[in-house]
């Protein structure tokens, strides 16, 4: 097995640690203290579960026995694979109790993801539960396990199958005693990126880094005691768990309250009955509760504050969000491998709807280069490289993606185009790559095509992301086919290798060769021009 390490070069190191950022305290021990500081207050709800700090804190502690009595072994890494439930924040904690490093899928993955994570993590185990909107998770963990003889156990929240009960668990490891500590620079999670270049890469983030992004963010967010955190997106993404979202939260002394859902059918009425403060959205979802505000019957006014995060969110859209919700906006632009900048409570209405923040800390160091890397004018479009407290170095186990996105002194080229403004507010203008960002989910274009290039009947075949009023970009397939095929079948095949529904085609269009560029390279510059002249309008646009 591989050894999870994520290292700063010494003297950052130090500078870190003198400066305050890093403090030595693991997320499982801070959890402790919270439960020690205010036991009776109410730290999670979700569904018919209502904890308070010290059942949550017991919960982890129970479930962390029971991981090392079913053979687990400290150090080593467990998918976790769970909607948004209760039972998911203390599986979380429970896996840092007992020293073992979860690894944050979505639920919207699929067989194909979660092999791709499990094989390159060396998971020894996985976590789900048994359904989530109409799909059975088992069937994931029957083909993952098959494929994979290391993955030797299987947790399902509900009904196990031939698997094993997470409730199993819990009473399991009565007397199994906990590892001592563990350090605070050791791996505590690991977060898996957009996937830029083909496949998710594993972003391996230690206790001492991430805690000082959620304690920075729950400073810079201004929360309190009296946050009420609601989780609407999943709650593995780094947004809604660090920024400051479901350990913020914690980490304030408030409540985290899960929706299973993002729909404001299930989020709104849980927004009235807990008193929900906060929430975060991606900027899609953000439009959809925009209007659904409008005719509610439920009572949004405790919200205090929207944060719209993880795509660009345009200025007529900003415009619409604080008024219909009656809440403040907060714009965020991070980013899991690290960095995160706010827009703050206080900032003029011009920041707040026009530009996507400023980084969250006085440590974050941030160069806009041009192409060959050297810095522009502020105002000027570059690239967007940064390093600091909380940003890796590298990830996990990718020496040659590693060259690629990291400068020779540490900086993490983010992939992003941005103008810095002369405050040092930026603004996103776009993706030096090609990933297609599908309303905050990625789509790393080669990872389908090379499915699609897998069907017998198709030659070769593009992905391009094409300008959607709503999604803000959707994707298309441009495909050259040996026999004849329709739209529906080539989505259905993307369906069918296993693949998460989001990375289906939008569009499919066949053509009879590819462009190409000077030394023979498809061009997707060329596909770009081409769904450009031949789509109406951005704002008017309508492909299904
Ligand atoms: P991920 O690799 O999934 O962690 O996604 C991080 C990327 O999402 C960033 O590098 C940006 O491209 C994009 N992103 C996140 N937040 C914003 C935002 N507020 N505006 C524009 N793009 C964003
Ligand atoms: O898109 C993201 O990855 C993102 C967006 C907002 C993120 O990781 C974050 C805040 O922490």
């Amino acid at each position: 097995m591989i050894p999870l390490r994520q290292e700063w070069p010494a003297a950052f190191a130090a500078r870190y640690r003198e400066a305050g950022y890093w403090r030595g305290e693991t997320l499982g021990a801070m959890l402790a203290r919270k439960a020690a500081e205010g036991p009776d207050r109410l730290a999670v709800v979700g569904g018919e579960t209502r904890w308070t700090y010290a059942d949550l804190d017991a919960e982890a502690d129970r479930l962390a026995r029971g991981f090392l009595a079913s053979g687990l072994v400290p150090g080593e890494r467990v998918i976790v694979h769970m909607p948004n439930l209760a039972s998911f924040v203390a599986v979380v904690f429970g896996l840092f109790r007992a020293g073992l490093v979860p690894v944050f899928a979505l639920p919207a993955h699929r067989s194909a993801e979660i092999g791709h994570f499990a094989a390159k993590a060396e998971a020894s185990a996985y976590v789900i539960a048994d359904r989530h909107e109409g799909f059975d998770y088992r069937t994931i963990a029957e083909s993952v396990t098959a494929a994979l003889p290391s993955l030797r156990r299987v947790f399902v929240e509900g009904e196990p199958g031939r698997f094993a009960a997470l409730a199993e668990l819990r009473g399991k490891g009565d007397g199994t005693p906990l590892p001592a500590g563990g350090s605070a620079s050791d791996v505590a999670l690991v977060q898996l990126s957009g996937g830029s270049t083909g496949f998710s890469k594993l972003i391996p983030r230690t206790h001492d880094d991430y805690l000082y992004s959620v304690r920075q963010s729950v400073e810079v967010c201004g929360l309190g005691p009296d946050c009420v955190y609601l989780v609407a997106l999943p709650a593995a993404h780094n947004f809604p768990m660090s920024s400051p979202g479901i350990l913020g939260a914690l980490y304030a002394g408030g409540t985290v309250v899960l929706s299973r859902s993002p729909s404001p059918d299930e989020a709104l009425p849980l927004i009235e009955r807990e008193r929900a403060t906060m929430v975060a959205l991606v900027p899609p979802l953000a439009l959809v509760w925009a209007e659904a505000a409008a005719r509610t019957r439920h009572d949004l006014s405790s919200l205090r504050t929207v944060q719209v995060g993880g795509a660009k969110l345009t200025m007529e859209a900003a415009r619409r969000i604080g008024p219909a919700l009656g809440a403040r906006l907060q714009q965020v632009f991070g980013m899991a491998e690290g960095l995160v900048n706010y827009t703050r409570p206080g900032d003029p209405e011009e920041i707040v709807l026009g530009t996507q923040g400023r980084p969250m800390s006085p440590a974050d160091e941030v160069l806009v280069v041009d192409d060959i890397g050297v810095p522009v004018a502020d105002g000027t479009p570059g690239h967007l490289l940064t390093r600091g407290p909380y940003t890796i170095r590298a990830y996990h186990n990718e020496p040659e993606a590693n060259r690629r996105a990291f400068t020779e002194d540490g900086f993490y080229r983010t992939g992003d185009i941005v103008t810095r403004r002369p405050d040092g507010y930026l603004v996103v203008a776009g993706r030096a790559t090609d990933v297609i960002n599908r309303g905050g989910e990625k789509i790393a274009p080669d990872e389908v095509e090379d499915h699609l290039r897998a069907h017998p009947a198709i030659h070769d075949a593009v992905i391009v992301g094409m300008p959607d009023a709503y999604l803000g970009e959707k994707s298309c397939a441009f495909v050259v086919t040996r026999e004849t095929l329709r739209a529906a079948d080539v989505k259905a095949w993307v369906r069918t290798r296993g693949l998460a529904g989001y990375k289906v085609p939008d569009s499919v269009v066949f053509l009879a060769a590819l462009p190409a560029t000077a030394v023979g390279k498809t061009s997707r510059r060329e596909l770009r021009k081409a769904l450009a002249a031949s789509l109406p309008a951005p704002a008017q646009s309508e492909r299904a």
